[in-house]
């Protein structure tokens, strides 16, 4: 479906009618496959644009953000996502600094296709990965963000760092994505991250052995006045979603989207365009198997009566 290029964690947003998609721009680094996520070693994002629906192939407008123009850079470039203000472009972007510590960025442009030129810092107190904006019907921007393992969440309470981290086990209440209000200019945090509590339909926050707990790849959209957040359950390899009244949750765990595709990661979003709803996602088949070496694919969804999704 999408150029020969290796591109994952595709963020698809529509602009001027056209669909952009920013992706990681998956490569071969020869570093070996481990926990930590260390072989995702991605040097910079690219750009791609459908101009219709069922185009069979996006086409790759080029380079948007290097990791040498970015100067608290350490490495990796991980997931990024973008939203509109006013005329400018904000893509918001994970990325390791000196330390080895996962920060979310901004880049600023004047068109969808950028390039996009980075601040000199990382967002203050943001931390972890996979950011996904929303902008809401009101026009507040708000940034959800948060992966376990390789994403370093475990590394946080209540936005705090701890001394050594703790992936809760077993019973206990699962870790949960983070989200917060953007401020205007979109270069920071408005409010401290709040939680995004993922519920059954008794109330309770799903446990940590629970096969569709949150792992990473928030994404957030509205339909029909409804929050649905989706997200990827890593280790289970799922995609699933849950819906709630507002931004903020709790959301109700709704079901599962995407079953697990080839390649260890599973990883989405969710766009309207020309009264249809797309799902775009990756998976390893091209690179036959190697994890590290995804690329984008593109499904329809519909939604039922009851506002469940489904792909058709
Ligand atoms: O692409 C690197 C990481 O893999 C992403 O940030 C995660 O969501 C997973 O897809």
């Amino acid at each position: 479906m999408f150029p020969s290029d290796y591109m994952a964690d595709p963020s698809g947003h529509v602009f001027n009618d056209k669909l952009y998609i920013y992706p990681s721009h998956d490569r071969e680094s020869g570093i070996p496959e481990n926990d930590n996520g260390d072989h995702f070693d991605m040097r910079d994002y690219h750009v791609l644009c459908l101009d219709d629906p069922d185009q069979p192939e996006a086409r790759d407008l080029g380079m948007i953000l290097s990791v040498d123009d970015i100067p608290w850079a350490g490495r990796q470039l991980w997931d990024s996502d973008v939203v509109e203000k006013d005329g400018r472009y904000y893509l918001i972007f994970s990325l390791k600094d000196k330390n080895d510590i996962f920060h979310l960025g901004v880049a600023i442009a004047d068109r969808p296709e950028g390039p996009f030129c980075a601040l000199p810092d990382p967002i203050r107190g943001s931390y972890s990965i996979d950011p996904c904006t929303f902008k809401d019907d009101d026009g507040q921007v708000y940034v959800y963000f948060g992966g376990l393992w390789g994403g370093q969440l475990q590394r946080y309470r209540d936005n705090k760092a701890l001394e050594s981290a703790i992936l809760p086990q077993g019973d206990e209440p699962s870790l949960p994505a983070r989200v917060a209000r953007m401020s205007d200019d979109l270069t920071q945090f408005a409010e401290e991250p709040r939680p995004v509590e993922i519920v059954d339909e008794m109330g309770k926050i799903l446990r940590a052995d629970d096969p569709h707990r949150f792992f990473e790849a928030s994404w957030l959209h509205k339909h029909d006045g409804t929050y649905y957040f989706s997200y990827s359950t890593g280790d289970s390899h799922l995609l699933c979603y849950a819906t709630s009244e507002s931004p903020y949750g709790p959301f109700r765990f709704r079901g599962e989207l995407l079953q697990p595709v080839v390649g260890w990661t599973t990883h989405h979003s969710i766009v309207e365009w020309r009264g249809r709803t797309f799902l775009l996602h990756h998976d390893s088949v091209p690179s036959g198997g190697r994890t590290w070496l995804r690329s984008t694919k593109m499904a329809e969804i519909v939604y039922e009566a009851d506002g469940s999704m489904r792909l058709l």
